[in-house]
């Protein structure tokens, strides 16, 4: 049978949504690791970002296009539901994930997992800089889910893959996991969907392993 090659860094949050798509759909995957800008990512992604997939002779880019295509191509629950209102709420989501929450959580992730110090230890200047948006971010998803299971609706749908591995980091990270921890609706949210086993089967290993296989 033919698998579905999703390639990328596991630690990416990215990479890791695309995988859990391909779980929750029980179609078989493999994850073959690789960084961004590396001649196997080049190949298909025209800005070398990851992750990109692979389907026997068919590439594939964009962590959403990857679900889009897994949640089309397999059977199993849908991933993005059929429902002219609930499936917008998904692209909303998605939407607002990729381009207001990400950008504004990505430096505050850089200054600890690549921080330009001289002695490589978190770059405080920069944490405290970018913290009042990172709350902001975390006031809005708190609130998104308050009378919620889910971001879309009660059904766990891509909406609910694309935000989990963002909010991993942000609840590992000492400030934004003590903004979490204030969050309540949030952290039930996440403490209910880190159960899965998408998110189980998933877990990435330490930034610290990407660092070492770069340098
Ligand atoms: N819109 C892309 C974003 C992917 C992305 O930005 N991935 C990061 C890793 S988390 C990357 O490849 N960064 C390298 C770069 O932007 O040059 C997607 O959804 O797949």
């Amino acid at each position: 049978m033919t698998e579905v090659e999703i390639i990328g860094a596991p630690q990416s949050p990215f990479v890791r949504a695309a995988r859990m798509a391909c779980v929750e759909k029980g179609a078989a995957y493999r994850l073959t690791p690789a960084r961004p800008h590396s001649p196997e990512v080049d190949c298909i992604h025209p800005f070398g970002k990851i992750p990109v997939m692979r389907y026997g002779d068919f590439e594939l880019c964009e962590s959403k296009a990857i679900a889009t295509f897994v949640d089309r191509a397999f059977p199993g629950p849908k991933l993005f539901p059929e429902d002219a209102k609930l499936g917008a709420k998904v692209e909303q989501w998605v939407s607002i994930t990729n381009t207001a929450i990400v950008p504004a959580v990505i430096p505050y992730f850089g200054a600890y997992f690549f921080p330009k110090t001289p002695d490589g230890q978190p770059d405080r200047p920069a944490i405290e800089r970018v913290l009042p948006d990172v709350r902001a971010r975390i006031d809005v998803l708190n609130k998104a889910v308050a009378n919620t299971d889910c971001l879309a609706g009660n059904g766990f749908t891509y909406a609910d893959m694309s935000i989990l591995p963002v909010l991993a980091y942000l609840r590992d990270l000492p400030e934004s996991g003590a903004l979490v921890a204030e969050a309540r609706d949030l952290t039930r949210y996440f403490d209910e969907h880190s159960q899965r086993e998408s998110f189980k089967a998933t877990v990435p290993p330490p930034f610290s392993e990407l660092r070492a296989s770069a340098s």
